[in-house]
């Protein structure tokens, strides 16, 4: 079902609150969070905590927030961590690492299925020298936005989490889309949190809830982060209004992930079939769709997004030939037929 009279394939951040969740936010309960005493938050908290296999879960006002809280409590100023060249902490954030933490960020190459090569790892990390910050943190990104929604699997996590543990560096995901990830792999989502230190992840972009993410860890780890999200300004106060829907998003809006996926393979396949564009259908895993337009073509990414617009479809150009297209639940597969026709009609015009 589309948001309004046009088909909005920008991101799943567009996703607006099912009926359910205004009427389980109309219906909260609420408190003053700061004091711990919101119930709907202290419920959404430990839902979110069970759900990644975690002790504790704290709300967070957005996955921004989530990895920045995570980092302030791993890292101290002038401390390391490693992070994927793509990743969305060192491509999207703002720099909020070095901005707010004085953390600094040492990338190395995402691989085409969004992990980081262990040879990468092994050479990023830092003797103990003088002349260098001390490697605090590593971070993962599943499922990995830049290189396609593509996922990461338990063995590799787990993989990752052995060596950096082993040499006394914390493990953190950037969860935003964990669950699409879970889905997409037919398992439980926990198996994918369970080898890492801290996990973020969103309720506000596949799940549909208007505003949130929860970070989750250790019951001390938590104790620290609320910390950390005071001095950010993140306290908030009867926000259970908010908690309310994202009860709703873990509980309703998990499993249905699977119809995402299948529209964006279908999205995928038709971009395939048209001539002018090109993808890579094996990056298509979960409900993004990254596909690039022909350099022969005489237009750029900018002006097919504007056409498409034109179709009443939009789109986000992230590259001068690389467009982005994300499925979620308010495109339907109907809607997705005429994306295709939108946009083969674009190239052609
Ligand atoms: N991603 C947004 C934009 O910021 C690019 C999007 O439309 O995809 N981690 C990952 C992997 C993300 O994709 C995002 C949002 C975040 C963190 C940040 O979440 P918010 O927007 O809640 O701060």
């Amino acid at each position: 079902m589309s948001l309004n009279n046009y088909i909005d394939l920008r991101s799943d951040t567009v996703t607006i609150p099912t009926d359910a969740m205004r009427e389980a936010m109309a219906k909260a309960v609420v408190g003053d969070d700061v004091f711990e005493e919101d119930p709907t938050i202290n419920r959404l908290q430990e839902l979110a905590a069970e759900r990644m296999g975690k002790e504790a879960g704290l709300f967070v006002s957005s996955g921004t927030m989530g990895n920045l809280v995570a980092m302030l409590t791993h890292c101290q100023r002038g401390d390391e961590i490693i992070v994927g060249d793509q990743a969305h902490i060192f491509y999207y954030e703002a720099g909020s690492s070095s901005a707010v933490g004085g953390i600094h960020p040492h990338t190395i190459p995402n691989q085409r299925d969004g992990s980081l090569k262990m040879e990468d790892i092994e050479d990023a990390i830092r003797s103990d020298d003088e002349h260098f910050p001390i490697t605090r943190m590593l971070a993962l990104e599943n499922t990995h936005n830049r290189m396609g929604g593509t996922y990461l699997t338990p063995a590799y996590t787990k993989q990752v989490a052995d060596f950096v543990h082993a040499r006394g560096i914390k493990l953190h995901i950037d969860g935003a889309r964990i669950f699409n990830a879970a889905v997409a792999q037919g398992i439980n989502v926990r198996e994918l949190a369970q080898a890492a230190d801290s996990v973020t992840f969103c309720l506000s972009k596949g799940l549909s809830a208007p505003v949130g993410s929860v970070l989750c860890g250790s019951r001390e780890f938590i104790r620290l982060a609320r910390r950390r999200r005071k001095v950010i300004g993140g306290g908030m106060r009867q926000a259970g209004i908010l908690a309310a829907a994202g009860i709703v998003a873990m509980e309703q809006m998990v499993d249905r992930l699977s119809e995402d996926h299948a529209n964006a393979t279908k999205l995928a396949l038709g971009i395939a079939g048209t001539p002018g564009l090109s993808i890579d259908l094996a990056s298509v895993q979960t409900n993004m769709v990254y596909f690039n337009i022909d350099p022969a073509l005489p237009f750029d990414a900018v002006e097919l997004c504007r056409r498409a617009w034109a179709g009443k479809v939009k789109m986000l150009d992230t590259g001068t030939r690389r467009i982005r297209a994300v499925t979620h639940a308010w495109v339907s597969g109907d809607e997705i037929d005429t994306a295709i026709q939108v946009l083969q009609e674009a190239v052609r015009r």
